[in-house]
């Protein structure tokens, strides 16, 4: 048992002062310092430093983790020419993507404070990696293929990365996951097989949804700059699905859709009614010119995520929390702050189904403390300093081990 004291600490209550965390691989119990050590006699006691706040560890929801090595391969600033430079360079930016770079990026996000993240994996190549991290991984399988001719083919190598991922070890906390790529490059004969294997296993679902003017104009009317990349690339003009079949066949399973930024009201409302969830990514949506998701108005979770960095700059959840802050301008500051640490925490944790998240009694003793550089004058201005001041985490747990 240890026992870990900070000033203060993030419950799903809200900030509490002076109080202390007693752990094993999960939490035991929450209370002051005297009371757990009088429990716990024999407990080691940890002391963060002055002005420390511990939150549960930080969730990110979606990460392209093979596409690490990108710096300046890939066009920002509109969508097609980021879609035209990714089929240039894909090959390459993967190729040069080895283990070494994609467990640094582990390595960042973990210093950042990220103790459990969602790998959307279209190869496959990152499972290695995503094994040895100490990081709980969902490790999302994309399936993607359009053409009804190589649909078989690609399915079958799908359900092999599905299995090759189901049979982790389980002290390498991978959870096993379906992502179904997006609505214009999916069949829907696949797609609806691949919902099934993830109903079957109960494995989580992610899908790209509705992420730029370009997707919402070849699904409606088969128009638009989708139509020649399709022309050029896959010799075809007439999308394989529309809008509502894509929705619809996520209707009894929760799916994680990301992104969401062209979805209408109406679509808004389906997906809420059908207990799905959003994964925002302000700073890719940012750099690839889709737009803002107006999180004020959403009626269901979400999750504020990363990306990769095929579409950012970096994997810190406070630099997207921070690009958070600045793209949803007219939302009082204090009252974001507060919903944002909550969509990286327990939100992300509820959408994913995994048993962290919180900082409560059985929970997971997964911990990110995060040093403030003075008290904080004010109690409920807390949120917003800790994502304004913190670059890097003082210290992170995972399963009640301490790794930065
Ligand atoms: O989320 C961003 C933007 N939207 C779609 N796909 C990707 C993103 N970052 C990487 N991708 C990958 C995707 O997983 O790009 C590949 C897919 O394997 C090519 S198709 C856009
Ligand atoms: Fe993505």
């Amino acid at each position: 048992m240890k026992i870990i004291s900070a000033n203060f600490i993030y419950t799903p209550e809200g900030f509490v002062e002076n109080q202390a965390v007693a752990f094993t691989d999960t939490i035991s119990q929450i209370g002051s310092l005297e009371t757990l050590q009088a429990s716990y006699p024999e407990a080691k006691h940890i002391q963060t430093e002055p002005n420390s706040i511990l939150f549960p560890g930080f969730i990110n929801t979606h990460v392209h983790l093979e596409f690490s090595s990108n710096k300046t391969s890939l066009k920002y600033g509109s969508f097609m020419p980021w879609l035209y430079s990714v089929i240039e360079h894909r090959e390459d930016l993967v190729g040069e993507c080895d283990n070494s770079v994609m467990m640094g990026e582990c390595e960042a996000m973990m210093r950042s404070g990220i103790t459990t993240f969602g790998a959307i994996s279209s190869f496959g190549n990152e499972l290695e990696v995503c094994e040895n991290t100490p990081q709980r991984v969902v490790f999302f399988n994309e399936l993607i293929g359009s053409n009804a001719q190589y649909a078989d083919m690609l399915y079958g190598d799908f359900m092999e990365r599905v299995k090759a991922s189901m049979s982790c070890k389980p002290s390498s906390r991978i959870t096993p996951a379906i992502a179904i790529h997006s609505p214009y490059s999916v069949h829907p004969i696949i797609l609806q097989k691949a919902v099934n294997v993830a109903k079957e296993h109960k494995l989580p679902l992610s899908a790209h949804f509705l992420e730029s003017q370009a997707e919402r104009e070849w699904l409606e009317h088969g128009e638009g700059e989708l139509k020649s990349f399709f022309k050029k690339y896959f010799s075809t003009e007439t999308p394989v699905t529309n809008i509502q079949e894509f929705m619809y066949a996520f209707d009894t399973y929760p799916t994680h859709f990301t992104h969401c930024v062209q979805a209408n009201q109406v679509e808004l409302d389906y997906l809420a009614q059908k207990g799905h969830s959003i994964a925002h990514c302000p700073r890719s949506n940012r750099y690839l010119g889709c737009g803002r998701l107006p999180i004020e108005n959403l009626k269901l979770p979400f999750t504020v995520a990363t990306d990769g960095l095929s579409s950012n700059d970096s994997l810190n959840i406070f630099d997207e929390l921070r690009a958070a802050l600045l793209l949803h301008n007219d939302i009082p500051i204090q009252e974001l702050a507060i919903n944002l640490l909550k969509t990286v925490t327990s939100d992300a944790a509820d959408v994913l189904g995994l048993n962290c998240g919180k900082i409560e009694a059985e929970r997971a003793a997964d911990f990110a403390i995060v040093t403030l550089r003075e008290a904080p004058k004010r109690h409920e201005e807390i949120a917003l300093w800790s994502i304004l001041h913190t670059k890097e985490v003082s210290a992170l747990y995972i399963e009640g081990e301490q790794y930065v």
